[in-house]
């Protein structure tokens, strides 16, 4: 192998960083590899360096010298300090004009400092959102890569060739400058929490008030992925539910515990939404539904020794069970809508916030293939910001619109019912909520206004005419311009 001529390195070879480098070579491209660690580099060459054009190294200036010009290495390590390490790592040997690319799951403040940083150097940064866990680095995930425009020319056509393609359109698109790559990741899987959480509500009220078993769920939700709900997370469910435990005899499900584990993304993507006051409620109660999960002492203080009141069964309510599952399969798709509409919400304020210009229509294109909330229905989504490119609302477009009048009344049995049966559908419901807060023509911050004004003259807006109004509370009551 000669010196120089590997078009793309790969640094890290965990488990993602390996997948994605041989996903590289098994489409043709000759791979720098390097890891702090030499033995997993050697492993590594080990195992996989016979299936492709791989050049091993056994230090960064080593990978540097062996990356063709403009040099492009992708960092593939724990997000946070090491990334940083290795970036400084990289700069040193690097030269002006060369791409770092950061393929790890950051916090995009992160990366629009360490943008900022690298240009300072004259070295091009891009913050890549990568999504498709182990299986999509290797076999084609969804890249949303950020940073300068300039860089996606030499970088795009190698990006582009290694993710995932729907009807021959590759996932992976330019995002926008600096952090826009990982902002829009931080919100898929914000968005990608919402989700999981609502299929999670579906099969806890098809088996905790339906009755129903695991295995019979698994066919229901088989069922749905023929229909609107047609997705990878409703696919895997399916796959989830019908497992048996080897062990026990048991559905796996029911030997698995029910404490849900999370890593930071969906948790950054409600701080973010805080900070921009966007009403990300559905990615907001499907990140505490989880916290709440995990709170296993307090839940084992409490289960059993709260009073419920009375409770009923949907026998008692005179529900069937098939009518009870097809308005919960539709519960579902209208709570999934709505954590969609609040995420592209949050995506559009983030990129109004940052000056990014990110097309809300290439996201629900390349989120079609390769990431975890692959879904059919990402084509209306397109096809909405096609219709009207400043929606105010998804909830808005004619034909979202349409299919919530088709929804609406199921949603509001279920979350009805569940209530009356005691069962928790924190999404379900704050969507809900969420939706008839939307509608509302009168929403009680009028109230609110009233009191912040009563305690902090605070100032109102009048209904009537224009200006800011505060009353003497506390002297004759009468109102006065502010
Ligand atoms: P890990 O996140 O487990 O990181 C392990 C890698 O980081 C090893 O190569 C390790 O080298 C390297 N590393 C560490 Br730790 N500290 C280092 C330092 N100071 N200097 C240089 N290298 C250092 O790997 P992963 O699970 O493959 O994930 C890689 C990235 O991809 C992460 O940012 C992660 O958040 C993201 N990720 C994404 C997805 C997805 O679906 N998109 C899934 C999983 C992970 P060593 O061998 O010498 O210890």
């Amino acid at each position: 192998m000669t010196e120089s001529s590997a078009q793309i390195g790969v640094v890290g070879l965990a488990v993602m960083g390996s997948n994605i480098a041989r996903n590289f070579a098994n489409h043709g491209h000759t791979v720098a590899v390097y890891n702090r660690t030499a033995a997993k580099t050697d492993a590594f060459m080990a195992e996989f360096g016979t299936t492709g054009s791989f050049v091993p190294s056994a230090s960064i200036d080593e990978f540097v010298a062996s990356l063709e010009r403009p040099r492009r290495a992708l960092i593939m390590v724990q997000a946070g300090p090491a990334t940083d390490t290795v970036i400084s790592q990289l700069a040193d040997a690097m030269e002006p004009g060369d791409i770092i690319i950061d393929g790890g799951n950051a916090l995009y403040t992160d990366t629009i400092r360490r943008e900022a940083e690298m240009s300072e150097r004259g070295l091009h940064f891009v913050g890549a959102g990568i999504s498709g866990g182990e299986e999509g680095a290797l076999n084609g995930p969804a890249i949303m890569p950020g940073g300068p425009a300039e860089s996606y020319k030499s970088l795009g056509p190698l990006l582009e060739d290694i993710s995932a393609k729907v009807d021959g359109t590759p996932c992976c698109t330019h995002i926008g400058p600096d952090g826009a790559g990982h902002f829009v990741k931080m919100v898929h899987n914000g968005i990608e929490y919402a989700d999981m959480q609502v299929i999670g509500e579906a099969y806890h009220l098809l088996r905790y008030a339906a009755g129903i078993e695991p295995t019979e769920i698994a066919q229901i939700f088989r069922t749905w992925n023929d229909g609107d709900l047609d997705s990878y997370l409703i696919e895997i469910t399916a796959e989830v539910l019908s497992q048996t435990d080897a062990e026990t005899g048991k559905p796996l499900i029911d030997v698995i515990v029910d404490a849900a584990g999370q890593k930071g993304t969906g948790r950054w993507t409600v701080k973010a939404a805080l900070d921009l006051g966007i009403p990300t409620t559905g990615i907001g109660e499907a990140v505490f539904a989880r916290a709440l999960s995990g709170a296993r002492a307090q839940r084992a203080a409490t289960t059993g020794n709260l009073p419920t009141g009375e409770l009923t069964t949907l026998d008692a309510l005179g529900v069937s069970k098939d009518d009870f599952v097809e308005d919960v399969r539709r519960a579902l798709y209208a709570s999934k809508l709505v954590a969609y509409a609040q995420g592209f919400d949050e995506i559009k304020a983030g990129s109004d916030e940052h000056g990014w210009d990110v097309d809300p229509r290439d996201l629900a294109t390349i989120w079609r293939g390769g990431c975890i909330i692959r879904a059919k229905f990402l084509n209306r989504i397109v096809d909405a910001y096609n219709t009207d490119p400043s929606v105010q609302s998804l909830l808005l477009d004619p034909y979202f619109n349409n299919e919530v009048g088709t929804l609406v009344d199921s949603w509001r049995r279920v979350v009805v019912a569940s209530t009356q049966l005691g069962l928790p559908i924190p999404v379900f419901a704050s969507s809900l909520s969420y939706y008839d807060s939307l509608r509302s023509e009168r929403l009680p911050a009028a109230l609110i206004q009233g009191q912040r004004d009563f305690f902090g003259a605070h100032t109102y807006e009048r209904t009537d005419r224009a200006g800011h109004f505060h009353t003497l509370w506390s002297a004759d009551r009468s109102e006065v311009e502010a």
